[in-house]
Parts: structure tokens; C-alpha cells; sequence
């Protein structure tokens, strides 16, 4: 392996520039545990590196930490010494979403990714409004996206090429595939994404197939690392951290545990682009300030009485809308919350810094 089959470009040589005269050399995060990275160097050996303070206390929120797929420059240890992060090379592309829960973070799913797999399949899994929501997030990432149709051996031929199709009605650009990860059908394809130097990422509902696809890429059985997997009582083994796996001779993958929640980390210039036909009807709406719900005279409602405008996708707009705005407030609060605090410990620091003054003056040793 070399740094250009790990992903290595141009910007990242010039930002490599930055740090000349040290000795740090490049390498790219392929693990992340509580305590440490997995990364790989230029010639491929493998190393765990621990995060340096200074990277951590600069990161203003974790979506600023090092993550699965990021760059970064290692000082690397002697015999007992630990091998350290010292600085984070910037990001090409990155895939997130909203930290699940209450919070307003984001978290990152993989960085300096090229293409995002989302797994889903025909049956159980199959839902157009959470493929939706997909690919708004993918589209902020900067990464392409690739859908695929998974576990064609359990439906009908037709079942499988009818979901594929509506999939790839939705989205203008995205790649859609019927594969069976068991079997290894339809899989030949994606050998032509995965050229050297390229990094997918795969994502999609626990149990669709996600690392039985890495399996059957990689050839064999990727070993993964103990904690990553963990066997559920029905003896399937599920996916628990994300984990960059290079395929021989190709591209790489990085697996991911299975989502339950996929939240909007976006905004509404990327909703307003995703649903460009919703949004040239609200032109039309009778008040400039429609809310598209019960205010009369709307154009989008109209639409949708009108059987122009498929119902579920008028309904997955506002809830999309909701959640947008959601976490605006969200985030507005968080701001103004760490702006008392930093105002708060600024008057403190003001206080004591009169405080040791005054005690100056009073010993006289101005
Ligand atoms: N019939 C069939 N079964 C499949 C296919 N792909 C995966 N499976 C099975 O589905 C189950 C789940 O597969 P995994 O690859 O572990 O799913 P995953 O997406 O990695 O799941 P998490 O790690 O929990 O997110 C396993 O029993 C697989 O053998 C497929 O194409 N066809
Ligand atoms: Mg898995
Ligand atoms: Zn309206």
C-alpha cells in the first residue's frame, strides 16, 4: 500500500507543507475507540495513536475531532513511547448527521469519502421518505451517492428492479443497484467505483447486509477488531464502531453500525434544493408567509388536492421543515448558552485580575 491507494491528493500534499520542518508523518484514521485511533501509514503497517491535547482542546465541537476516514499528521513514538496525533489535515468531503437524541451536535460518519453506499432492500427495510432524508445528508457531504437494492435472492425479480426504480425517481444523479451481499449477485459493479484511492462508505438499517457486503468485497472474512462486533442472540454478528477496511488491489470501505436514527444535520437551502417542485408552488401561495398547513389559498395543498403532488412527500417536507428549524433553535440556545458562559467567565477573570490589583496597590509593589 501507498499513500495514494490510502486516498492521499494533491490538497493534502500542499497542506502536508504546513509542517516541513517536523518530524510527523501523515497517516489515515481507520478506527476510532474510546480511548484511542486505528491508522494506517504510507507503506500500510497499522498503529494505534493517541490524540494529542492541544488537537483536542482546539476542536470547538466533535465534529471538529479526528474521525474514521480523516487525514492527520502522527508523531510516532519510540520502542515504549505512544504514537500521538498532532494535527488534523483538512477535510475533503465529510458524511454526517445529527447527533441522535436531544443534542444539536453533529456527529461524523466517515471523512474524505468519495461515494456513500446506502444499503436497503425491497422488503422490510425498504421506506422512500427515510431514503429521502439520506440523500439530503449525502448531498451536503460533497460525496456521491449509490443506493443498493440488498438481498435480491429473498424477493421477486420485479419486487427488487420496482423498489430500485423508485429509489432512482427521487434523487437526480443517484446510482442505484439490486445486489444480493450473500450470493455476491450484482456486485461486479461496484468494482468500478472502487478504484484505488477511493473510499466508500456504506450506511443503511442494522441487519440489511452492510458487513456481509465488505465480506464478500474484501474476499474473505475482514478480521474485525474484537470490540467492533458482537454477536446478538439470534448469532448474527452486528457492527458496534465504524471500521475503514482496504480491499486488495482497490478501493477501500468503511462499515458502519447500523442506524436507527438518521435526523437532518442541514439546512433549509439544501431542503429547498432537495424539493425544488415543493418549492416553485410556494410562489403561488396566496400569503408570502404561508405556513403550507391549514393557511387558505395554498398552492402546495392545492397540489396535493389535486393529485399533482404525492401526499407523503408533501408530508415528509414539513416534517423535514420542522426538524430544520428544530435544531436551528436548538443550536441558537446552545450558542447563547456558551456566550453567557464565556461573558460569565470573562466578568470572573475581570474581577480577580482587579482583585490582584487592588491587593497590589495595597502592598504597595505596584
Ligand atoms: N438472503 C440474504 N441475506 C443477507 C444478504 N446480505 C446479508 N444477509 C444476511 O443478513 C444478516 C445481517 O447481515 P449483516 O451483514 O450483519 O448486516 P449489517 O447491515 O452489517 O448489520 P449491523 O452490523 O447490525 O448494522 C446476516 O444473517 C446476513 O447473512 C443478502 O443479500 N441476502
Ligand atoms: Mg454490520
Ligand atoms: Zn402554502
Amino acid at each position: 500500500m501507498n499513500l495514494k491507494e490510502l486516498g492521499w491528493n494533491p490538497g493534502l500534499q500542499e497542506a502536508l507543507e504546513r509542517y516541513a520542518g517536523k518530524n510527523w508523518v501523515p497517516a489515515r484514521l481507520i478506527r476510532e475507540t474510546i480511548i484511542n485511533y486505528g491508522a494506517f501509514l504510507a507503506d500500510g503497517e497499522e498503529i494505534d495513536v493517541l490524540l494529542c491535547g492541544r488537537v483536542w482542546h482546539e476542536a470547538t465541537c466533535d465534529a471538529d475531532l479526528p474521525a474514521v476516514g480523516d487525514w492527520v499528521m502522527v508523531e510516532l513514538g519510540n520502542e515504549n513511547q505512544a504514537h500521538v496525533i498532532r494535527a488534523t489535515l483538512p477535510r475533503r468531503t465529510c458524511f454526517c448527521r445529527k447527533m441522535p437524541g436531544k443534542s444539536s451536535q453533529v456527529q461524523v460518519i466517515g471523512a474524505n469519502i468519495d461515494y456513500v453506499a446506502v444499503v436497503t432492500d425491497a422488503g422490510p427495510d425498504f421506506n422512500i421518505r427515510r431514503m429521502e432524508r439520506y440523500f439530503m445528508l449525502i448531498s451536503r457531504s460533497g460525496a456521491k451517492a449509490i443506493v443498493l437494492v440488498n438481498k435480491a435472492d429473498l424477493f421477486p425479480k420485479e419486487q427488487s428492479q420496482l423498489a430500485a426504480a423508485e429509489i432512482a425517481a427521487l434523487w437526480d444523479g443517484a446510482m442505484v443497484h439490486v445486489t444480493s451481499a450473500l450470493t455476491g449477485d450484482g456486485l461486479k459493479v461496484l468494482k468500478k467505483y472502487l478504484k484505488k484511492g477511493i473510499t466508500m462508505c456504506v450506511v443503511g438499517s442494522s441487519g440489511v447486509g452492510k458487513s456481509t457486503l465488505v465480506n464478500q468485497l474484501y474476499g474473505e472474512d475482514w478480521q474485525w477488531t474484537s470490540e467492533c462486533n458482537e454477536t446478538t442472540g439470534k448469532g448474527r454478528h452486528t457492527t458496534t464502531s465504524r471500521e475503514l477496511v482496504p480491499l486488495p488491489g482497490t478501493g477501500m470501505l468503511i462499515d458502519n453500525p447500523g442506524m436507527r436514527e438518521i435526523q437532518m444535520w442541514t439546512d433549509e437551502t439544501t431542503l429547498r434544493e432537495s424539493f425544488a417542485d415543493i418549492d416553485a408552488l410556494t410562489a403561488e401561495c396566496k400569503f408570502s408567509d404561508c405556513s403550507h398547513r391549514k393557511d387558505s389559498k395554498c398552492a402546495i395543498r392545492a397540489a396535493v388536492d389535486a393529485g399533482t403532488l404525492d401526499p407523503a412527500r408533501y408530508e415528509n417536507f414539513l416534517n423535514l421543515e420542522n426538524e430544520i428549524a428544530e435544531l436551528r433553535r436548538r443550536s441558537e440556545k446552545r450558542q447563547m448558552t456558551v456566550e453567557r458562559w464565556a461573558k460569565r467567565d470573562s466578568v470572573k477573570a475581570r474581577n480577580l485580575a482587579d482583585r490582584i490589583q487592588l491587593e497590589k496597590d495595597d502592598r504597595g509593589d505596584v
